[in-house]
Protein backbone atom coordinates (compact mmCIF):
# COMPACT_ATOMS: atom_id res chain seq x y z
CA UNK A 1 0.00 0.00 0.00
CA UNK A 2 1.30 3.58 -0.63
CA UNK A 3 0.71 6.13 1.62
CA UNK A 4 -0.33 9.63 0.60
CA UNK A 5 -0.37 12.96 2.03
CA UNK A 6 -3.67 13.34 3.90
CA UNK A 7 -3.11 16.49 5.59
CA UNK A 8 -2.54 18.96 2.57
CA UNK A 9 -2.68 22.87 4.22
CA UNK A 10 -0.56 25.42 5.41
CA UNK A 11 2.15 22.56 7.36
CA UNK A 12 2.85 20.96 4.66
CA UNK A 13 6.61 22.10 4.15
CA UNK A 14 9.46 21.70 1.61
CA UNK A 15 9.45 18.71 -0.08
CA UNK A 16 12.74 18.49 -0.88
CA UNK A 17 14.44 19.04 2.30
CA UNK A 18 12.33 15.75 3.64
CA UNK A 19 14.10 14.29 0.51
CA UNK A 20 17.45 15.47 1.81
CA UNK A 21 16.75 13.84 5.21
CA UNK A 22 15.08 10.50 3.81
CA UNK A 23 18.44 10.32 1.54
CA UNK A 24 20.73 10.93 4.77
CA UNK A 25 18.35 7.74 6.68
CA UNK A 26 18.60 5.56 3.70
CA UNK A 27 22.71 6.32 3.64
CA UNK A 28 22.40 5.63 7.05
CA UNK A 29 24.41 8.68 8.16
CA UNK A 30 21.98 9.86 10.12
CA UNK A 31 21.72 6.93 12.05
CA UNK A 32 25.18 5.77 12.44
CA UNK A 33 26.30 9.00 14.35
CA UNK A 34 23.86 7.95 17.73
CA UNK A 35 24.40 4.34 17.93
CA UNK A 36 26.08 4.19 21.05
CA UNK A 37 22.73 4.84 22.86
CA UNK A 38 21.54 1.16 22.50
CA UNK A 39 24.35 -0.91 21.58
CA UNK A 40 21.95 -3.57 21.23
CA UNK A 41 19.89 -2.79 18.55
CA UNK A 42 22.39 -0.79 16.78
CA UNK A 43 23.39 -3.23 13.84
CA UNK A 44 19.93 -3.32 12.68
CA UNK A 45 18.84 0.61 12.87
CA UNK A 46 21.95 1.76 10.97
CA UNK A 47 19.94 1.20 7.77
CA UNK A 48 16.17 1.19 7.49
CA UNK A 49 15.41 -0.90 4.68
CA UNK A 50 12.14 0.86 2.94
CA UNK A 51 10.99 4.25 3.53
CA UNK A 52 7.44 5.09 3.39
CA UNK A 53 7.12 8.40 2.21
CA UNK A 54 3.85 10.51 3.51
CA UNK A 55 2.44 12.99 5.65
CA UNK A 56 5.01 15.24 4.61
CA UNK A 57 4.51 17.95 6.90
CA UNK A 58 6.07 20.35 8.90
CA UNK A 59 8.05 17.91 11.71
CA UNK A 60 7.89 18.76 15.23
CA UNK A 61 11.56 19.58 16.58
CA UNK A 62 13.26 16.60 18.04
CA UNK A 63 13.77 18.51 21.03
CA UNK A 64 10.24 18.96 22.18
CA UNK A 65 9.88 15.88 21.19
CA UNK A 66 12.05 14.12 23.60
CA UNK A 67 11.79 16.96 26.31
CA UNK A 68 7.98 17.51 26.17
CA UNK A 69 6.14 13.42 26.95
CA UNK A 70 3.92 11.51 29.21
CA UNK A 71 5.63 8.90 30.74
CA UNK A 72 4.21 8.23 33.95
CA UNK A 73 6.58 5.80 35.21
CA UNK A 74 9.40 8.40 35.23
CA UNK A 75 7.10 11.41 37.01
CA UNK A 76 3.70 12.90 35.80
CA UNK A 77 5.64 16.17 34.92
CA UNK A 78 6.24 16.65 30.63
CA UNK A 79 9.78 17.66 31.55
CA UNK A 80 10.32 14.53 34.14
CA UNK A 81 10.69 11.74 31.23
CA UNK A 82 13.34 13.45 29.85
CA UNK A 83 15.67 14.15 33.02
CA UNK A 84 14.29 10.91 35.00
CA UNK A 85 14.30 7.98 32.48
CA UNK A 86 17.98 7.14 32.30
CA UNK A 87 17.74 4.50 34.96
CA UNK A 88 16.05 2.47 32.29
CA UNK A 89 17.82 -0.35 31.38
CA UNK A 90 16.96 -0.79 27.95
CA UNK A 91 19.98 -3.70 26.63
CA UNK A 92 19.55 -7.29 26.33
CA UNK A 93 15.77 -6.49 26.89
CA UNK A 94 13.51 -9.17 26.94
CA UNK A 95 9.43 -9.77 25.91
CA UNK A 96 7.33 -12.35 27.38
CA UNK A 97 4.68 -13.57 25.16
CA UNK A 98 2.07 -15.92 26.22
CA UNK A 99 -1.38 -16.85 25.17
CA UNK A 100 -3.19 -18.07 21.85
CA UNK A 101 0.01 -18.30 19.70
CA UNK A 102 2.25 -21.44 18.22
CA UNK A 103 5.19 -19.47 19.51
CA UNK A 104 5.47 -18.37 22.87
CA UNK A 105 7.92 -17.51 25.73
CA UNK A 106 10.88 -15.30 26.48
CA UNK A 107 12.21 -13.56 23.40
CA UNK A 108 15.32 -11.51 22.83
CA UNK A 109 14.24 -8.36 21.22
CA UNK A 110 17.48 -7.74 19.20
CA UNK A 111 16.62 -11.29 17.48
CA UNK A 112 13.69 -10.23 16.61
CA UNK A 113 14.26 -6.53 15.21
CA UNK A 114 16.59 -8.04 12.96
CA UNK A 115 14.22 -10.05 11.52
CA UNK A 116 11.51 -7.10 10.59
CA UNK A 117 12.07 -4.59 7.35
CA UNK A 118 12.98 -1.42 9.29
CA UNK A 119 11.23 1.90 7.84
CA UNK A 120 11.12 5.65 8.67
CA UNK A 121 7.40 6.70 9.15
CA UNK A 122 6.62 10.81 9.66
CA UNK A 123 3.43 10.25 11.76
CA UNK A 124 0.74 12.27 13.90
CA UNK A 125 0.52 11.74 17.35
CA UNK A 126 -2.27 13.55 19.11
CA UNK A 127 -2.68 13.12 22.72
CA UNK A 128 -6.31 13.74 24.69
CA UNK A 129 -4.90 16.54 26.42
CA UNK A 130 -4.94 18.49 23.12
CA UNK A 131 -0.61 18.66 22.15
CA UNK A 132 0.15 17.19 18.65
CA UNK A 133 3.29 16.13 17.00
CA UNK A 134 4.21 15.30 14.23
CA UNK A 135 7.44 12.42 14.09
CA UNK A 136 9.69 10.84 12.12
CA UNK A 137 9.47 7.21 13.60
CA UNK A 138 11.68 4.41 13.13
CA UNK A 139 9.93 0.64 13.55
CA UNK A 140 8.18 -2.16 11.70
CA UNK A 141 4.54 -3.31 10.88
CA UNK A 142 3.04 -4.75 14.45
CA UNK A 143 1.50 -6.94 12.09
CA UNK A 144 4.85 -8.42 11.04
CA UNK A 145 5.80 -9.23 15.04
CA UNK A 146 2.40 -10.88 15.32
CA UNK A 147 2.53 -13.26 12.18
CA UNK A 148 6.49 -14.54 13.42
CA UNK A 149 4.50 -15.33 16.82
CA UNK A 150 2.01 -17.12 14.66
CA UNK A 151 -1.02 -16.47 16.96
CA UNK A 152 -4.55 -19.42 16.72
CA UNK A 153 -7.41 -18.34 15.66
CA UNK A 154 -8.41 -17.65 19.53
CA UNK A 155 -6.79 -14.45 19.65
CA UNK A 156 -8.98 -11.99 19.24
CA UNK A 157 -7.34 -9.26 20.67
CA UNK A 158 -3.54 -8.41 21.68
CA UNK A 159 -2.53 -7.11 25.27
CA UNK A 160 0.44 -5.52 25.88
CA UNK A 161 2.37 -4.31 29.40
CA UNK A 162 5.16 -2.11 30.05
CA UNK A 163 7.83 -2.93 31.99
CA UNK A 164 7.05 -3.15 36.12
CA UNK A 165 10.63 -2.24 37.94
CA UNK A 166 10.38 0.60 40.83
CA UNK A 167 14.37 0.67 40.74
CA UNK A 168 14.42 1.39 36.58
CA UNK A 169 11.13 3.29 37.01
CA UNK A 170 11.12 5.27 40.32
CA UNK A 171 7.41 6.75 39.40
CA UNK A 172 6.09 3.34 40.47
CA UNK A 173 7.10 3.53 43.87
CA UNK A 174 4.16 6.45 43.80
CA UNK A 175 0.82 4.88 43.50
CA UNK A 176 0.02 7.57 40.57
CA UNK A 177 -1.72 4.82 38.47
CA UNK A 178 -2.07 0.90 38.86
CA UNK A 179 1.09 -0.79 37.30
CA UNK A 180 1.87 -2.20 34.85
CA UNK A 181 0.80 0.33 32.21
CA UNK A 182 -1.75 -1.87 30.09
CA UNK A 183 -3.08 -1.67 26.54
CA UNK A 184 -4.64 -3.98 23.78
CA UNK A 185 -5.83 -3.63 20.13
CA UNK A 186 -8.40 -5.56 18.69
CA UNK A 187 -6.35 -7.95 16.14
CA UNK A 188 -7.62 -6.41 13.34
CA UNK A 189 -6.29 -3.04 14.37
CA UNK A 190 -3.41 -4.47 15.66
CA UNK A 191 -2.15 -5.97 11.93
CA UNK A 192 -3.52 -2.43 10.13
CA UNK A 193 -0.19 -1.26 7.92
CA UNK A 194 -0.20 1.55 10.31
CA UNK A 195 0.49 0.31 13.00
CA UNK A 196 3.44 0.46 14.48
CA UNK A 197 6.24 -1.23 16.77
CA UNK A 198 8.57 1.95 17.04
CA UNK A 199 12.49 1.59 17.95
CA UNK A 200 13.31 4.78 17.06
CA UNK A 201 13.03 8.38 15.85
CA UNK A 202 14.69 11.22 13.91
CA UNK A 203 16.61 8.75 12.55
CA UNK A 204 18.43 7.68 15.91
CA UNK A 205 17.55 4.84 18.69
CA UNK A 206 14.52 5.30 20.31
CA UNK A 207 15.16 7.66 23.54
CA UNK A 208 14.40 6.28 27.06
CA UNK A 209 11.84 8.99 27.62
CA UNK A 210 10.24 8.06 24.29
CA UNK A 211 9.68 4.23 25.31
CA UNK A 212 13.09 2.70 24.66
CA UNK A 213 13.46 0.08 23.35
CA UNK A 214 10.52 -0.46 21.88
CA UNK A 215 6.64 0.68 21.98
CA UNK A 216 3.48 1.18 20.14
CA UNK A 217 2.70 3.74 17.80
CA UNK A 218 -1.35 3.65 16.73
CA UNK A 219 -1.39 6.95 14.55
CA UNK A 220 -5.47 6.99 14.10
CA UNK A 221 -5.28 7.04 17.92
CA UNK A 222 -5.02 9.35 21.15
CA UNK A 223 -1.39 8.97 22.16
CA UNK A 224 -2.16 7.09 25.40
CA UNK A 225 -2.53 3.26 23.42
CA UNK A 226 1.30 3.97 22.08
CA UNK A 227 2.23 1.54 25.17
CA UNK A 228 5.81 2.21 25.90
CA UNK A 229 8.67 0.08 26.94
CA UNK A 230 6.65 -2.82 26.57
CA UNK A 231 7.80 -6.12 28.50
CA UNK A 232 4.82 -8.45 27.74
CA UNK A 233 2.45 -9.23 24.95
CA UNK A 234 -0.44 -11.68 25.07
CA UNK A 235 -3.16 -13.01 22.22
CA UNK A 236 -6.05 -13.02 24.10
CA UNK A 237 -10.09 -14.07 23.09
CA UNK A 238 -11.66 -11.21 25.31
CA UNK A 239 -11.23 -7.35 25.32
CA UNK A 240 -8.80 -6.20 27.66
CA UNK A 241 -8.77 -3.49 29.90
CA UNK A 242 -6.50 -0.73 29.02
CA UNK A 243 -4.81 1.76 32.05
CA UNK A 244 -6.49 4.38 31.17
CA UNK A 245 -9.82 2.97 30.35
CA UNK A 246 -9.50 1.20 34.19
CA UNK A 247 -8.66 4.34 35.92
CA UNK A 248 -11.63 6.66 33.96
CA UNK A 249 -13.71 4.55 32.11
CA UNK A 250 -16.35 7.36 31.77
CA UNK A 251 -13.68 9.31 30.30
CA UNK A 252 -11.27 6.98 28.07
CA UNK A 253 -12.40 3.71 26.33
CA UNK A 254 -11.18 1.06 24.36
CA UNK A 255 -11.24 1.95 21.06
CA UNK A 256 -9.72 5.85 21.81
CA UNK A 257 -9.42 6.48 18.09
CA UNK A 258 -9.14 10.66 17.74
CA UNK A 259 -12.93 12.32 17.17
CA UNK A 260 -13.48 15.96 17.19
CA UNK A 261 -17.17 14.84 17.53
CA UNK A 262 -17.13 13.16 20.55
CA UNK A 263 -16.16 15.68 23.87
CA UNK A 264 -14.03 14.56 26.42
CA UNK A 265 -16.41 14.51 29.45
CA UNK A 266 -14.15 17.38 30.46
CA UNK A 267 -12.97 19.35 27.20
CA UNK A 268 -13.87 19.85 23.81
CA UNK A 269 -11.79 17.42 21.23
CA UNK A 270 -12.74 19.46 18.21
CA UNK A 271 -8.88 21.20 17.88
CA UNK A 272 -5.32 20.83 19.02
CA UNK A 273 -2.05 22.57 19.54
CA UNK A 274 0.59 21.24 17.13
CA UNK A 275 3.85 22.00 18.60
CA UNK A 276 6.01 22.52 15.40
CA UNK A 277 8.73 24.98 15.18
CA UNK A 278 10.18 27.47 17.06
CA UNK A 279 7.86 29.69 19.55
CA UNK A 280 5.37 26.66 19.16
CA UNK A 281 3.43 26.78 21.99
CA UNK A 282 2.14 29.90 21.07
CA UNK A 283 1.09 28.19 18.12
CA UNK A 284 -2.83 28.94 17.50
CA UNK A 285 -4.93 25.52 18.04
CA UNK A 286 -5.88 23.71 14.50
CA UNK A 287 -8.61 21.35 13.93
CA UNK A 288 -8.80 17.84 14.66
CA UNK A 289 -9.63 15.39 11.97
CA UNK A 290 -11.04 12.17 12.60
CA UNK A 291 -8.91 9.52 13.23
CA UNK A 292 -6.78 12.34 13.10
CA UNK A 293 -6.57 12.60 9.07
CA UNK A 294 -6.13 8.39 8.62
CA UNK A 295 -9.65 7.74 7.94
CA UNK A 296 -8.90 6.43 3.97
CA UNK A 297 -6.31 3.52 6.04
CA UNK A 298 -9.01 2.79 8.93
CA UNK A 299 -12.39 3.93 8.73
CA UNK A 300 -13.65 0.58 7.27
CA UNK A 301 -12.18 -1.63 10.99
CA UNK A 302 -15.32 0.68 12.63
CA UNK A 303 -18.27 0.06 10.05
CA UNK A 304 -21.14 0.10 11.53
CA UNK A 305 -19.82 0.91 14.68
CA UNK A 306 -21.94 3.82 17.09
CA UNK A 307 -18.32 5.96 17.59
CA UNK A 308 -19.54 7.95 20.10
CA UNK A 309 -20.54 4.46 22.13
CA UNK A 310 -17.34 2.93 21.40
CA UNK A 311 -15.22 5.82 21.97
N1 LIG B 1 4.15 2.98 29.76
C1 LIG B 1 3.58 4.15 29.42
N2 LIG B 1 3.28 4.36 28.12
C2 LIG B 1 2.70 5.54 27.75
C3 LIG B 1 2.39 6.54 28.71
C4 LIG B 1 2.74 6.28 30.07
O1 LIG B 1 2.53 7.10 30.98
N3 LIG B 1 3.34 5.08 30.38
N4 LIG B 1 1.76 7.71 28.31
C5 LIG B 1 0.99 7.65 27.05
C6 LIG B 1 0.51 8.96 26.59
S1 LIG B 1 -0.81 9.63 27.44
C7 LIG B 1 1.03 9.59 25.48
S2 LIG B 1 0.34 11.03 24.86
C8 LIG B 1 2.23 9.04 24.79
C9 LIG B 1 3.32 10.10 24.74
O2 LIG B 1 4.39 9.66 23.95
P1 LIG B 1 5.66 10.62 23.76
O3 LIG B 1 6.13 11.03 25.11
O4 LIG B 1 6.67 9.80 23.01
O5 LIG B 1 5.22 11.80 22.96
O6 LIG B 1 2.75 7.87 25.44
C10 LIG B 1 1.78 6.97 25.93
N5 LIG B 1 2.43 5.76 26.42
MO1 LIG C 1 -1.66 11.33 26.04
Amino acid sequence: MKFKNTHKDHEVTDESIYRQRRQLVKTGIIGMGTLAINPSLALTLGQPQKNTSFNIEDTTSEKDATTYNNFYEFGLGKDEPAENAHTLATNSWTIEVSGHAKKTGIFDLEKIVKQMSLEERIYRMRCVEAWSMVIPWLGFKLADLIKYFEPTSQAKYIYFETLYDPTQMPGQKSRSIPWPYREGLRMDEAMNELTLVTVGMYGKILPNQNGAPLRLIVPWKYGFKGIKSIKKIAFVDKQPLNSWQAIAPQEYGFFANVNPNVDHPRWSQKTERRITGSFSFFRSRIDTQLFNGYGAYVADLYHGMNLTKYY
